[in-house]
């Protein structure tokens, strides 16, 4: 009898698990349903409805935590816009092949959705029928044929502007002639305001006659390149004659040490849920991570010239870093051993549904690196092996590799790399020397300015370390003067656990942070925690607290925010990002001050890079990293590789390239 019952249960539990993880992104089936759905609703009637979002309606916590026991209703959440208006729709997927609105309210605060694909293409073709365009460009001496234009967010400055109110964005153009790299070969000064919902242009602007940048040297094309050639690394490629330390199941990936649900979003691209962590001392996994992804990317351009001083974009809010997820090339953006996993995203008016190959990798990563040694008459050495996630968003002209990296020492390491083109700004100089105090960029070829620029990304990460109750702790560094003895001085710890949100904002200085869970103590007493080691990339915003671009984006003023756990703030820079005020952003939410100790909290990260470009940036970007890790401080009771064996002698293949 008990066995049958085992074997029911199990059946039982197969049965829930086919059906998916409840985390598990829109396939594209469901994305489907939930569009058609919204297009057999009166919605339709308007001739302009648009999906600028649509993905997961995020289940309650609990719901997911009590999965497969039962599992909550599949929802869809989306943004679509009709006749002029913004609409969040909630959409119950659960009944097999059909489906029901739940919710339709229209958004009537501050700020405009993402844009989607469709209406940017749309609109950055628009100044080829528009015969002011045709005469600067001729005026140049430049062939219509050979300009291409793309697309940029307007910024607010205030809501004094002549469009306010409006969906605009500006268009800007290139010279796409002799190079691939356009974006090296501006048409400067031109600026054309396209009204996104009436898709006509509005404003237009050819303040001055700059010379277009030449196309020599721009060129980052293999095949275009003239001896004598750079350095060429030998060819290698990691090998794992036994297979790979990790299984995929589904978006489970369940690894040497550590389990995690991956999922993607148009917004944020890759997703990282449940991320546990094997003890092997207790044989059981602990959670440390809920759930985490980028929830903003934040770059101004520090020119406050007519044609440059809206450049303050919100890649991640403006422009989706889902939807901008490039696919990533075997062997090169990922090493021979990785698995490549697919995404599905809305297509633009909706359908069909656009599958992104290649969206994400994941792999194992042996650099040959030590986790442990020591030797003493015998010698022990222990491998660093790690689990990396990785995705690469390409918005526009930069490129940005995302990397989380589970250790088998218990840490995450979450790596930013910034690659790709520079932003670049026409100008009549051609020598460095020419150039003025306050030229708002740097000289990095011929009449080309690589204009000063920040990055700032924000992870949130909903640490659940060890249950969802956690504490934010601050260990301060407090110099001493010794009262006795040959020593003058020396340095001790002070603690503080943050009790509000006001003391959840901190400036990274010689502070020791942590996210501890209170209600479990290590075998000896100490409160099990992670704490935060940053890897590069500390900037803070310099921009002063009034200037409007930084009013929306005002916690890049700190590099770490803890909140209280609330499932509607998951976008750093507010959910209405375009446009956007600064009134729903992430210090607006710590501004309510509610109390965070011993509760379910939100640890916001900022890794924040000042670009003064430089001539090796040119004509396309050596990667610049920057990062952070989240190290097991006082979660495991010893060191949780201690009993991990070396690495033994692996069979390799007889490989040729040896000899
Ligand atoms: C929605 O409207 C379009 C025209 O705007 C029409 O072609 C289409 O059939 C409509 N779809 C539904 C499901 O009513
Ligand atoms: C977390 O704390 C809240 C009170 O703030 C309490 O109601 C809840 O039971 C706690 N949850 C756990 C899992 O300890
Ligand atoms: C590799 O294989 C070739 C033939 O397949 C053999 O001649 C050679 O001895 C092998 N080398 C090693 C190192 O095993
Ligand atoms: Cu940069």
């Amino acid at each position: 009898m008990a066995l049958n019952f085992l074997l029911f249960l199990r059946l039982v539990l197969t049965l829930v698990s086919a059906a998916g993880h409840p985390l598990d992104p829109l396939t594209a089936d469901e994305l489907t349903r939930a569009i058609d759905l919204i297009r057999a609703s009166p919605l339709n009637s308007s001739s302009s409805l648009a999906f600028h979002y649509v993905g997961l309606d995020e289940p309650p916590k609990p719901a997911v935590l009590a999965w497969p026991r039962s599992a909550p209703p599949r929802r869809a959440f989306v943004i679509a816009r009709a006749g002029g208006a913004t609409h969040e729709i909630h959409v119950d997927l659960s009944s097999d092949g059909g489906g029901l609105i739940l919710s339709d309210t229209v958004y009537r605060g501050a700020g405009f959705p993402t844009f989607t694909i469709d209406e940017q293409v749309a609109a950055s073709k628009l100044p080829f029928q528009y015969p002011p365009f045709e005469a600067s460009v001729a005026r140049r001496g430049i062939p219509l044929s050979d300009v291409l234009c793309t697309t940029f967010s307007v910024g607010w400055f205030g809501g004094e502007e002549r469009w306010a109110g409006r969906r605009v964005i500006v268009v800007q153009c290139f010279v796409a002639a002799g190079t691939a790299n356009f974006y090296a070969r501006p048409v400067e000064g031109v600026t054309v305001v396209v009204d996104l919902d009436a898709m006509e242009i509005v404003e237009y602007e050819d303040r001055e006659d700059l010379p277009v940048p030449k196309a020599e040297g721009t060129e980052y094309r293999a095949a275009e390149q003239r001896p004598p050639f750079g350095p060429e690394p030998k060819p290698g490629a990691v090998v794992q004659p036994e297979g790979r330390g990790f299984q995929v199941d589904g978006h489970m990936i369940r690894g040497t040490n550590w389990e995690l649900h991956l999922s993607f979003d148009a917004r944020a691209g890759a997703v990282i849920s449940l991320a546990s962590v094997k003890d092997s001392d207790k044989g059981v996994f602990r959670l440390v991570l809920y759930r985490g992804h980028v929830s903003e990317l934040f770059v101004p351009y520090m020119d406050p010239s007519a044609d440059w001083y809206f450049k303050t974009f919100f890649d991640a809010g403006e422009f989706a870093l889902g939807l901008l997820t490039a696919p990533l090339e075997p062997f090169t953006d990922c090493p021979a051993n990785a698995v490549f996993m697919d995404a599905d995203v809305a297509g633009v008016d909706g359908s069909p549904v656009r599958n992104i190959p290649n969206a994400m990798c994941v792999f194992e990563r042996y650099a040959g690196d030590v986790a442990w040694r020591h030797t003493e008459v015998i010698t022990e050495v222990r491998p660093e092996v790690s689990l990396v996630v990785r995705s690469a968003a390409v918005v526009g002209n930069y490129d940005y590799v995302i990397d989380w990296e589970f250790k088998t020492t218990g840490s995450i390491k979450i790596g930013v790399a910034l690659s790709g083109i520079l932003e670049v700004k026409a100008t009549y100089y051609s020598h460095a020397d020419e150039l003025s105090g306050d030229a708002h960029g740097s000289l990095i070829a011929g009449n080309t300015l690589g204009v000063y620029h920040d990055h700032f990304l924000t992870f949130r990460l909903d640490l659940d370390v060890d249950g969802p109750n956690n504490s934010f702790v601050k260990s301060r560094l407090r110099p001493v003067r010794a009262a006795a003895g040959p020593r003058r001085s020396y340095w001790t710890v002070e603690k503080e656990t943050a009790r509000r949100e006001t003391d959840g904002s901190v400036e990274l200085d010689a502070t020791e942070l942590m996210v501890v869970n209170p209600n479990r103590r290590t075998r000896i007493g100490n409160e099990v925690g992670y704490k935060i080691v940053s890897h590069g990339g500390t900037a803070t915003s310099l921009l002063d607290d009034d200037d409007y671009p930084q009013q929306r984006a005002s916690y890049t003023k700190r590099q770490v925010w803890v909140t209280a756990y609330d499932e509607a703030e998951k976008w750093a820079a507010g959910l209405y990002t375009d446009q956007s005020t600064g009134d729903d952003n992430l210090a607006a939410w710590s501004q309510r001050n509610r109390e965070i100790e011993n509760k379910d909290i939100v640890l916001w990260y900022t890794v924040g890079i000042h670009h003064v470009p430089c001539q090796e940036d040119f004509p396309v970007m050596p990667a610049v990293t920057g990062g952070f890790e989240l190290r097991p401080t006082n979660f495991f009771d010893r060191n949780p590789l201690i009993r991990t064996r070396p690495n033994k002698q692996a069979t390799w293949p007889n490989c040729s390239l040896i000899n």
